[in-house]
């Protein structure tokens, strides 16, 4: 009789838990790519060296001075004060600079402007530079004393095609070691904060790599793609991005996937 009472409470705790996961329903953002495997020419639009590949947004190959950028499709209407908040995966590999095998360049930026066509220039300017009207931040490998960059291995907030970035903080760990990288970008635009995170796992750090104050409304059009650069110079890497998640307003508690489930809304 007892083990019949337990088997029961057993089966009743199993059907809870079967609830609450159903219950767990998919979260709507505005757009969520887990991968890019299926349909990938209907959501990215490339520019210069970037390709479709293995379930990936290859931005460059490890060749010299090359350059890159990739957009989501679809036009984006960032919400009142622009704010936003976006994940994505990366990963830089096969890094060379001159005999060097820790050092390549450049890095990728994620990156919000108006024009799908836009693409920037090879070198320190990561894909961006001189990209008018746009927000870039990038995962900066290389140390370009002229652009003011603090180590080889940083994040940087940069404006309007400018690779001298308006803040930026070093990373605790090497980013561009072949390994699949997390980064968070989460942008509230009525307290005007823009939060930084990257993690070599897929647990969203509670505390920002760099937090930065800045009024996008200022420096943003509302309408905007949304999406990828990046280059290499004489140092090179291999830039590739495997998945991207956007909401075109914050998420108090971010983007989380380890969490929760996206999916794309009114698609
Ligand atoms: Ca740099
Ligand atoms: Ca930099």
């Amino acid at each position: 009789m007892l083990r019949s009472v337990r088997a029961i409470i057993v089966a009743v705790s199993v059907a809870l838990t079967g609830a609450t996961s159903a219950a767990q329903a998919d979260v709507e953002i505005t757009a969520a790519i887990p991968d890019f495997n299926e349909g990938e020419d209907t959501i990215v639009y490339t520019n210069g060296d970037a390709t479709i590949s293995r379930g990936g947004i290859r931005l460059t190959e490890p060749r010299g001075t090359l350059y890159a950028t990739a957009y989501y499709k679809l036009p984006i209407t960032l919400s009142t004060h622009r704010s936003f908040s976006a994940y994505f995966t990366f990963r830089m590999t096969n890094t060379q600079c001159g005999t060097k095998t820790d050092a390549g360049a450049d890095g990728l930026a994620f990156i919000i402007q108006p024009d799908i066509t836009a693409f920037g220039s090879h070198g320190g300017g990561i894909g961006y530079e001189k990209i008018p009207n746009s927000l870039a931040i990038e995962f900066d490998t290389h140390q370009n004393v002229g652009f003011h960059d603090p180590a080889k291995n940083h994040v940087g907030i940069s404006l309007h095609g400018d690779p001298t970035s308006v803040a930026t903080a070093e990373i605790p760990f090497t980013i561009n070691n072949g390994e699949i990288h997390h980064a968070w970008i989460d942008y509230d635009g009525k307290d005007d904060t823009l939060e930084i995170r990257v993690a070599s796992n897929s647990q969203r750090p509670s505390s920002p790599l760099l937090s930065h104050k800045i009024d996008l409304e200022k420096e943003l059009t509302s309408e905007q793609f949304v999406g990828f650069s990046a280059g290499t110079g004489t140092c090179i890497q291999q830039h590739e991005v495997f998945s991207m998640f956007f909401n075109a307003d914050n998420m108090p508690h971010g983007l989380d996937t380890a969490s929760e489930t996206y999916v794309t809304a009114n698609r």
